[in-house]
């Protein structure tokens, strides 16, 4: 008999909050099975996914031998840290209050404070109200992931407890964020000057499988160079 993995995730190729839990299931060595939810097409938006996340957004996560397996999952960082409560190795977490903090606050900074502004319903809103073309949001966006990605980069290399990685040398949810930013800077083809300690930092992740394989160029759908 067949069985189904034990995960399936709604996602599209090019997301930076999926891209996270993708990561995080293959640090983890998780089984999971994807539903294409496509941002073009506007499916985020269609009544059956609604359904399962009122705010329209992926990534939405199914645990099938979860306690709850009716209910989708959602909001990446809340995904991160139930992934790992249930599948504890490797920890993406530090062991001391203050280490997952600081972890939880770098993971913040980007997913929380930096992401948001890149996201289709914010480009639709400033186009429909405030007129803006692809020029003005691509101008929008790079000033988003500048402001982001420059506070996070003082203050990773001012502090000691930076290591090969956001905190110390394990990979944690604060470098998962990180390179969540990361990816999509790629797939926009921006440049953003002076960020030496993430350059190096996510050098470090994308020698890694789980990061190799979340790569959204590599997932079906995206464009061929
Ligand atoms: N805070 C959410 C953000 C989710 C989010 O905005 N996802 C984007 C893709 S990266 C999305 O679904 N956008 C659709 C839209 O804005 O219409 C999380 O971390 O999961």
């Amino acid at each position: 008999m067949i069985t189904k993995p034990r995960f399936e995730l709604l996602i599209f190729w090019r997301t930076s909050a999926g891209y996270r839990v993708r990561v995080a299931l293959g640090l983890k060595g998780l089984a999971v099975t994807e539903r294409l939810i496509d941002l073009d097409a506007g499916q985020q938006r269609s009544e059956a996914f609604l359904a399962l996340n009122p705010l329209g957004a992926i990534p939405a996560l199914i645990d099938r031998d979860g306690d709850h397996p009716e209910v989708a999952l959602t909001q990446s960082l809340a995904i991160l840290e139930y992934l790992n409560e249930v599948a504890p190795e490797p920890p993406l977490l530090p062991a001391d209050p203050y280490g997952r903090a600081r972890v939880r606050s770098i993971a913040a900074m980007l997913a929380g404070d930096t992401h948001p502004f890149l996201t289709v319903r914010v480009k639709q809103v400033l186009a429909a109200t405030a007129g803006f073309d692809d020029a003005a949001w691509r101008t929008w966006q790079t000033h988003w992931i500048t402001t982001g990605l420059q506070a996070v980069e003082k203050r990773l290399a001012a502090d000691p407890e930076t290591g090969t990685f956001c905190h110390g040398d394990q990979v944690t949810i604060a470098d998962i964020c990180l390179a969540s930013i990361v990816v999509v800077v790629r797939v926009l083809k921006i440049e953003i000057a002076d960020i030496p300690t993430i350059t190096r930092i996510v050098a470090r992740c994308e020698v890694i499988e789980a990061f190799v394989k979340a790569d959204p160029l590599r997932q079906a759908g995206a464009p061929r160079a």
